[in-house]
């Protein structure tokens, strides 16, 4: 697919995917959405890929889901329209490897819920989050409603969804929204570092472990519990887990596939 709107670069199995609509602060329209979709499918048929860095071009991450397209939606448009955001969302969060949102600035709405979507968050201090939906007559509607309470808890999430009240970078780190606040020049050089590090451990194991809280998360405590154990066993079946053990017992740094 030719993307207009999004950029690509990849780099020793870490690709950082760059939303670039910057005139309109990296809005999500029916093409952005569209062009993630199909972006994170392709990433998701990498196998050589670890790591994804997702960030905004300019002075937003993304100022939400586009307003102007939003704003003449019937209702029939509206369910297909928050269909779309949540199934692009879903993408990001399903990917065999982790994301990590380096959250450059405005992060509003859609563009807080797609930090959500990602697995870490680093915010710039420029950085400010919320969801300021129902200000504008609706709910979030790209998961909001249900990541954000299981990010953060469910009386701060009542309190930015009902009261729409933005949050700077440093309350959203004091409440777990973000792992950490970095200067705006520090931002992907943090994120860069963080997602070398998830490179150098075993891919399978990453995997094995992103999916195990994911699904677990979703799951009651049983059901969750055997999730873990099935990911557990599985590591026995594969090379990294007798390289990394063996690298352990001989001293030496590990070299996993
Ligand atoms: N949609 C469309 N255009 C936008 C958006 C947006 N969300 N945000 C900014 N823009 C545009 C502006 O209209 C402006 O365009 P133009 O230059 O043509 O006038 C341009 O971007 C620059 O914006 P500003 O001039 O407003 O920049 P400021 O620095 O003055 O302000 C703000 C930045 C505070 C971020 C301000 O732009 C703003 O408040 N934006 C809207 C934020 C918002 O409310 N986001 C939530 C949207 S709702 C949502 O995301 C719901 C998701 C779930 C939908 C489910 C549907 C079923």
């Amino acid at each position: 697919m030719d993307y207009q709107y999004l950029l690509l670069e990849k780099e020793n199995g870490i690709a950082t995917v760059t939303i670039n609509k910057p005139k309109s602060l990296n809005a999500l329209n029916s093409q952005v959405l569209d062009e993630l979709n199909a972006m994170f499918t392709e990433l998701d048929q990498d196998e050589d890929l670890k790591v994804v860095i997702l960030t905004g071009e300019g002075k937003a991450f993304v100022a939400g889901a586009d307003i102007s397209e939003m704003s003449t939606l019937t209702s029939e448009e509206g369910f297909a329209f928050g269909q779309k955001g949540m199934d692009t969302f879903m993408k990001v969060e399903r990917l065999h490897v982790p994301v990590i949102a380096a959250v450059n600035g405005f992060a509003l709405g859609g563009g807080c819920e797609l930090s959500l979507a990602c697995d870490i968050r680093i915010a710039s201090e420029k950085a400010l989050f919320g969801q300021p939906e129902v200000g504008l007559g609706i709910t979030p509607g790209f998961g909001g409603t249900q990541r954000l309470p299981r990010t953060v808890g469910v009386g701060i999430a009542k309190e930015m969804i009902l009261a729409a009240v933005n949050i700077k970078a440093d309350r959203a780190y004091e409440i777990g929204l973000v792992n950490k606040v970095v200067a705006p020049e520090e931002l992907m050089a943090e994120a860069k570092k963080l997602a070398e590090t998830i490179a150098s451990k075993s891919p399978v194991a990453v995997k094995y472990a992103k999916n195990a809280i994911n699904a677990g998360l979703q799951a009651d405590i049983d059901t969750a519990m055997d999730i873990e154990k099935s990911k557990f066993g599985l590591c026995f079946a594969t090379d990294d887990q007798t390289e990394g053990m063996a690298a352990f017992l001989e001293k030496r740094a590990p070299e996993f596939k």
